[in-house]
């Protein structure tokens, strides 16, 4: 990882952080990206910003902990003010994401989904004319079975299905319990017959093509931050 793709993932996590408003609900993202998000609110957090932040994974929690950000859960708050994460591509024109690399994204996708506004921080490396073109899409499904639901994730299209493993080799298990299925597809041609296809499948739990749901994305490149409205 260069050190300008860092620098670009700061820029745009400061950029985010910095529109956070106090009195607001905010749903607090996973992944290197969104770590430097926390870490900026939890600096305007000890300046006197009041927020309560709902983590997309336990990761983020104690990365929030650690920041001095106050958590709730949707026991409390149903809805979310503004929830700002990462992404793995971000689909140019409609703004459809895939995310999952960091094996987070039935979280991220609930807390989004709550979210009255979505906010999504990338460096220049993230975005792509067709969804697929490098990254693979994570699915997330239930051990029971897992086998036969990879053999019709394959029917769905996907070149290869790959269980997720730890740095160890062992199976990667979710904050929820789960595996992760990586599935490579290539570019994707039409994202929401194949959420379709795949979200017909018993034993998958969540896929991580989020389609029509950021509100906006901010992009850091050499250039500065760019903002993108679907
Ligand atoms: C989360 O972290 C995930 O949805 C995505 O998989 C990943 C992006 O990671 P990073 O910000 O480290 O590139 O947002």
């Amino acid at each position: 990882m260069s050190s300008d793709m860092e620098t670009h993932k700061r820029t745009a996590a400061r950029r985010a952080a910095d529109m956070v408003q106090s009195g607001m609900v905010v749903g607090l993202g996973t992944g290197s990206t969104a770590t430097y998000m926390i870490e900026r609110l939890g600096e305007r957090v000890a300046e006197g910003l009041h927020i309560v932040g709902i983590p997309t994974s336990e990761d983020s929690a104690r990365k929030a902990q650690k920041a001095g950000i106050p958590l709730t859960d949707f026991a409390a708050h149903r809805r979310i003010d503004i929830a700002i994460d990462g992404a793995d591509e971000v689909q140019r024109g409609p703004l459809n994401l895939i995310k999952g690399l960091g094996g987070a994204l039935l979280r991220e996708k609930i807390v989004a989904q709550a979210a009255k506004k979505f906010v999504v921080i990338v460096d220049g490396s993230k975005p792509v004319d067709h969804l697929g073109e490098r990254a693979p899409v994570p699915v997330e499904v239930i051990s029971f079975g897992w086998e036969c639901t990879a053999e019709r994730l394959s029917a769905c299209g996907a070149k290869g299905v790959k269980p997720r493993t730890d740095r160890d080799g062992n199976l990667f298990v979710s904050d929820n319990g789960n595996m992760i299925l990586d599935c490579t597809f290539g570019p994707i041609e039409d994202p929401e017959e194949l959420a379709r296809q795949i979200d017909a499948i018993v034993g998958v739990v969540e896929h991580g093509m989020f389609l029509n749901m950021a509100s906006e994305v901010l992009v850091a490149t050499e250039q500065g931050v760019e903002r993108w409205e679907p």
